[in-house]
């Protein structure tokens, strides 16, 4: 007969639990409020990557490895508090080189992946025969299982930021991929495709939102359907010079990217840790599920951010939930 209540297996060792173990079993109970926790309890933390710093090992890159061989040239954003690929606990991001006259050559997988063209203007992707040009600030999407290269045909390199749902395999392990048996899939210019979203078109619609003259948020959808694709979408926010966004949260987790201007951003994850992470023009940086956030445009123009979350998957999952 039990003597006393066991929440943990005593220095001596104990009977019980190891023959527990042994029959492939563990007693919940020393474990219920992790797996039950209180409130959401993301691995990943607030992370930033400093485009100064980063571009020049891109550019190494170059030099190391060229992009046939390397199939794709990135450098993953690694989360600190977690390993490749995760750059938050759903979200993977890279950033991808592809120097004047190279290619990436034609693949395709069952992963989602959506692009945020940083730097170059004569780059271009191929998705299942649209060739579609690269302009800075452009989104442009590779819905799963089409075929996509991408390429440079200017002088300069292009650089984009990749968001994929990478981290959900990890979980829930059926990913397919395949190669192409040519570099180049097929493929003819199509200047106005309903992958690609210019940013032009983004800025007129955070330009043109009444609802509050210092912050609009802008919801990317794709033509027809709520959301960019099933697990990772999109949105934009201007914030105007000088302004501090209310305090927001969302079951979702976070990529931001700054398209344009100066400022910091305040982090309250769900246990309470307060990160502050300053930014500049082109830099990203990592929110986890959960966190407050507060954006402050320290320019004296208006900033411009870009993020990529993973608010379909949560959403269809029923686990969407927000607080201001
Ligand atoms: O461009 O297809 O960053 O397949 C990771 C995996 C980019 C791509 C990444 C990929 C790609």
């Amino acid at each position: 007969m039990a003597t006393a209540t066991q929440l943990a297996p005593s220095s001596t060792g104990d009977a019980f639990f190891k023959s527990v173990h042994e029959k492939h079993a563990a007693p919940l109970w020393t474990v219920l409020s992790q797996m039950v926790p209180p409130y959401p309890n993301p691995k990943a933390v607030p992370t930033v990557w400093r485009y100064s710093e980063l571009r020049p090992s891109l550019m190494e890159a170059g030099k190391i490895v060229g992009a046939e061989e390397a199939e794709r040239r990135v450098l993953m954003l690694v989360n600190s508090n977690m390993q490749a690929p995760h750059t938050t606990d759903t979200i993977y991001s890279g950033l991808q080189l592809v120097l004047p006259g190279e290619t990436a050559p034609a693949h395709r997988h069952t992963a989602f992946a959506l692009r945020f063209i940083i730097e170059g203007e004569d780059g271009f992707t191929a998705v299942e025969g649209q060739k579609i040009r690269m302009e800075r600030g452009d989104v442009i999407l590779t819905p799963p299982w089409n075929w996509h290269d991408h390429g440079n045909e200017g002088k300069d390199p292009i650089i984009w930021l990749d968001g994929l749902d990478l981290p959900i395999f990890r979980s829930v392990p059926v990913n397919f991929a395949e190669n192409y048996t040519e570099s180049r899939y097929p493929s003819t210019p199509t200047p106005e495709s309903p992958l690609r979203f210019p940013w032009k078109d983004v800025r007129a619609a955070l330009d043109a939102d009444k609802s509050n003259s210092s912050h609009s948020v802008y919801h990317y959808n794709g033509k027809g359907r709520k959301h960019l694709s099933d697990r990772i979408s999109a949105q934009a926010e201007r914030v105007a010079a000088g302004y501090t966004t209310p305090g927001h949260k969302e079951t979702c987790s976070f990529i931001y990217h700054v398209e344009r201007g100066e400022g910091s951003t305040k982090i309250k994850a769900a246990d309470g840790t307060e990160t502050e992470i300053k930014w500049t023009t082109s830099d990203t940086f990592a929110v986890p599920a959960w966190s407050e956030v507060q954006h402050t445009c320290l320019s004296n123009t208006d900033a411009y951010l870009f993020a990529i979350n993973d608010r379909p998957l949560v959403e269809s999952l029923g686990l969407f939930r927000e607080s201001a």
